[in-house]
């Protein structure tokens, strides 16, 4: 998958994007990032890349020209072969599992990173979605693209070493995941469930199951809906 960034801090991204599991698959070639600061391409001598508000108003708009000239050199002005351009903005469509499935089965991704007030509106036609990472509105799009490269990634194969560990996570199946334990088997008098010392393979997935459910019931109640529902369906549609 390749993902051009397009950002007035490029700095921004060197720690979030060369540590950990995303350097790894950079380095691995499975991701290929590449990131372009947007004042480089402002033709103006000052190399602006904001202005003030037509109809006045506080703070300050990107302006068009530069943000035009960057999205044109990764190709998203083309006729064939475009790539899927996404503006990250609080007034987007809110992220999740399913709009992070969607978007991790894309080739190419441009991620417009804007600041100040916004981007002046006439960029919108050139942007084919909007995501918001939360209802908050931060002071750039640096982070949610951030935020928004690292929960694809997980869904791209090779990126996290075993699949099951992407599959079994949260949201996967709608449901929070179950608790975890490592060494040692007793801390401070705080002892590990024992069915998962017990070596009971069969136990220990229904014990896994149940603490899902009690979870999932226990602090998000909405989720449990939206899963009922679905079998609602699939029942309606065998029948
Ligand atoms: C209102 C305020 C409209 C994404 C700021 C546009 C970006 C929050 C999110 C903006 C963002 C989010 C300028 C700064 C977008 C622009 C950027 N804030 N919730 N801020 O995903």
């Amino acid at each position: 998958m390749k993902i051009d960034i397009l950002t007035i801090f490029p700095d921004m991204f060197t720690g979030p994007l060369t540590e950990s599991l995303i350097g790894k698959a950079r380095d691995k070639k499975i991701l290929d990032i590449a990131i372009h600061d947007i004042r480089s391409f402002a033709t103006d001598k000052h190399h602006s890349v904001d202005d003030k508000p037509f109809g006045g108003g506080p703070g300050m708009v990107m302006k068009v020209e530069p943000l035009y000239r960057a999205l044109s050199s990764v190709g998203a002005m083309r006729k064939k072969n475009r790539p899927y351009v996404v503006y990250l903005s609080p007034q987007g469509r809110q992220l999740g599992h399913a709009l992070a499935t969607e978007i991790a089965s894309r080739k190419h991704v441009v991620l417009v990173c804007g600041h100040y007030e916004g981007i002046d509106e006439r960029a919108e036609r050139w942007f084919d979605e909007e995501v918001s990472i939360g209802d908050y509105v931060l002071t750039g799009g640096e982070l949610p693209a951030m935020v928004l490269i690292d929960v694809i990634a997980r869904f791209i194969p090779g990126v996290v070493k075993e699949r099951a560990s992407v599959e079994q996570d949260s949201f996967y199946n709608g449901l929070l995941d179950y608790p975890h334990y490592t060494r040692p088997a007793v801390f401070k008098g705080m002892k590990v469930p024992p069915v998962l010392l017990s070596g009971n393979h069969a136990q220990m997935d229904v014990w896994r199951t149940e603490q899902s459910h009690e979870r999932t019931r226990r602090r998000r109640p909405d989720l449990l809906k939206g899963i009922q529902q679905k079998k609602k369906r699939t029942k309606r549609r065998i029948k």
